[in-house]
């Protein structure tokens, strides 16, 4: 199916041509990547915009089974509801995040839900781009809320949260001191925290645990984007489906201020600056890595310095000259001659 044909399917919210296009955005061949700038140019019309939220947690949280629980929840109020997934660990397992679908068994029977798991095939640097031009075509094909799961490791949760309007954080009861484990960035993400499993032997602990993180969060430095309570650890059960309403309502509260209050779109606009400028990076580095005659010209400028022939400096001028990128004059250090990098668009400080 060409671009002109898949662009109307995809408005009218025919989830097959939605599959379909996420596909086309999954592949690495040229033309295909030509296509499928085509479709999102020809979607950029579509209305709506999804509320979109982010959902990390270590495995075993619960995840997979909030998702169920949520989604449901959620397509019953009369939302569509799309679930994708940032899975890192997915090309060298080949495995997938969302591959448990048995979990998310009845959510994925429903008409107004759209699950996609993680390809497994896929290099980390496309990840970000596959991902966002996903939330774009789900968006485009009438889903109101758009879920994107991730595994809790580092850097998919940063992807992750500078991708979403809302950034939850998934946590498991726990003892008291394991709550130092969390990484402090981590932490500094969340815009809710659901302390899950909140039922039967563990209701204890997940209270426990709740007003240990509710706690921790007060400590951190407010952030302009938050209203008075908020970022907020509530307790929930994906298991029994307690809390869930509450923790929606959280999250509707926290993104209709943010809204009111100018910082959405603040939000989505520093976040579209951010990946623009991601990916001219990381289109340069890709062609110092991929043309032939670039890689050759590294490896003898590098033979050259390591051999004393040549200082750093020139080498470099060389280099970035040969690139078409205008070097830094001889003599300067280069990171004095750049441009900081952008700031990432999560309001707290430098991570
Ligand atoms: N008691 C309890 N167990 C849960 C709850 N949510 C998930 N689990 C269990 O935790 C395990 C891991 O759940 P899963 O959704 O696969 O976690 P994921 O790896 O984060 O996707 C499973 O055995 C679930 O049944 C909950 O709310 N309460
Ligand atoms: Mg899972």
């Amino acid at each position: 199916m060409t671009p002109d044909e898949l662009a109307p399917r995809i408005k009218s919210g025919e989830r097959r041509a939605l599959a379909r296009a996420i596909t086309l955005i999954e592949s690495g061949r040229e033309d295909h990547r030509a296509q499928a700038q085509e479709l999102l140019g020809l979607l950029t019309d579509a209305p709506g915009q999804a509320l979109r939220i982010g959902l990390s947690g270590t495995p075993g949280v619960g995840k997979s089974t909030l998702i169920e629980s949520f989604g449901r929840m959620l397509t019953d109020e009369g939302h569509k509801v799309a679930v994708l997934a940032v899975d890192p660990s997915s090309a060298r397992s080949g495995g997938s995040i969302l591959g448990d679908k048995t979990r998310m068994e009845r959510l994925s029977r429903d008409p107004n839900a759209f699950i996609r798991p993680s390809p497994s095939q896929s290099a980390l640097g496309g990840v970000a781009r596959r991902t966002r031009e996903a939330v774009a075509l789900c968006e485009a094909a009438g889903f109101g809320i758009v879920l994107i799961e991730t595994v809790g490791v580092g850097q998919s949760e940063t992807m992750v949260a500078e991708m979403t309007d809302l950034f939850v954080l998934l946590m498991a009861p726990a003892g008291g001191d394991e709550l130092q484990g969390v990484k402090r960035g981590i932490m500094e993400m969340a815009d809710l925290i659901l302390v899950n499993k909140a039922d039967g032997d563990l209701k204890p602990a997940a209270e426990r645990t709740r007003a240990d993180y509710a706690g921790a969060l007060h400590l951190l430095r407010r952030r302009p984007q938050d209203p008075e309570g908020f970022p907020k650890a509530v307790a929930v059960s994906a298991v029994e489906e307690r809390g869930l309403r509450e923790a929606w309502e959280d999250m509707q509260a926290l993104a209709d201020w943010r809204r009111e209050h100018g910082h959405f779109d603040a939000r989505r606009a520093a976040q579209a600056r951010y990946w623009f400028a991601e990916e001219v990076r990381r289109g340069l580095l890709a062609r110092l890595d991929r043309d032939p005659a670039m890689r050759a010209r590294m490896a003898d400028l590098g033979a050259k310095v390591a051999g004393g022939e040549l200082t750093v400096a020139h080498a470099s001028t060389e280099m970035l000259t040969a690139l078409g990128v205008s070097a830094c004059p001889i003599g300067r250090a280069a990171h004095e001659a750049l441009p900081d990098p952008p700031a990432p668009p999560r309001g707290r400080g430098r991570r």
